[in-house]
């Protein structure tokens, strides 16, 4: 039986801290809010946004929602942002993706002052982060250091396979691994002997983006295996990028879809937001 890493909770305890900690810079004087744009009304962007509402007003944070409309125009969301950067009170700013594909995503990022990038995609946040400096960490990334480290899982000197390269969530997160001194390979959609490369992991962090990819024939016996995938099967379950019950008995270790990663992200934006109106 492999240990379940439970995500739920760990982000629940992360949550209480968090929620203490700005009680405490609220006696300081230090308060601020979290703006939360979404464009369009995409069904899964929602049930996201709700999540990190929830999460501002547990753990005491004001959040300001902006629905906007799907044909809003590039430069309208632009100037939004513009005007979120300078508002004194608004401590953190997140453009919920995807974008609409008429509005630049990379131009949207960019926008957002680095002082204000809670989600962590600004590439003056991208580049603290590769080069150890100080900086908003990318949240899923960070979410699943945290999850290893609070379950007991050792990461240095550990081998470390990350499928997929994405800069939300593959890029950072083996940059972090690096940093935390593990071994670590990138494998992507292009990468020849996927198998033998994952088969080879001590520790095997799944974002492919497609549901239930990687069985049992992927996991080495005794790795510990993170599933970054959601995604809704036939019957409209929740499920991730791994088959759940075919890996969980040769892992020492395994995340769950639902209750694995994606609190995490909810948990670790609510700690960059704290940071920002610490920092303030
Ligand atoms: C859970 C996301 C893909 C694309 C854009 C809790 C979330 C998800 C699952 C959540 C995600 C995924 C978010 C669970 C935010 C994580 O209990 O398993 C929370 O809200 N997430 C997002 O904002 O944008 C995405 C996935």
């Amino acid at each position: 039986m492999a240990q379940i890493i439970d995500g739920k909770k760990i982000s629940q305890q992360i949550k209480d801290e968090l929620k203490e900690k700005v009680e405490s810079l609220k006696a300081e004087g230090k308060s601020g809010a979290l703006a939360v744009i979404q464009v369009g009304e995409d069904p899964a962007s929602s049930v996201y946004v709700r999540n990190k509402k929830n999460a501002c007003a547990y753990i005491g944070i004001e959040s300001l929602a902006y629905e906007l409309p799907e044909d809003i125009s590039e430069e309208e969301l632009l100037e939004l942002i513009a005007k979120l950067n300078g508002t004194k009170q608004v401590k953190g700013i997140l453009v919920q993706l995807p974008l609409p594909k008429h509005i630049c995503e990379d131009k949207v990022i960019q926008a957002i002052s680095p002082s204000k990038d809670v989600d962590g995609f600004h590439p003056q946040s991208v580049g603290a982060m590769t080069i150890g400096e100080p900086g908003f960490l990318s949240c899923t990334p960070a979410g699943i250091i945290q999850l290893l480290k609070r379950s007991g899982i050792e990461i240095s000197g550990k081998r470390c396979v990350v499928i997929g390269r994405s800069n939300i969530v593959g890029k950072p997160m083996a940059l972090l691994m690096l940093r935390e001194d593990a071994t670590v390979t990138i494998a992507h959609s292009k990468t020849q002997n996927l198998k033998e490369i994952c088969k080879e992991a001590d520790i095997l962090i799944v974002a492919i983006g497609k549901p239930r990819f990687i069985g049992a024939e992927y996991v080495k016996e005794g790795a510990v295996v993170i599933d970054v995938g959601i995604h809704r099967d036939e019957n409209h379950k929740l499920c991730g990028d791994v088959k759940f019950e075919e890996v969980e008995p040769v892992a020492f270790a395994i995340t769950p879809v639902p209750g694995g990663v994606g609190p995490m992200t909810i948990a670790m934006l609510m700690n960059n937001c704290v940071q920002s109106i610490e920092e303030d």
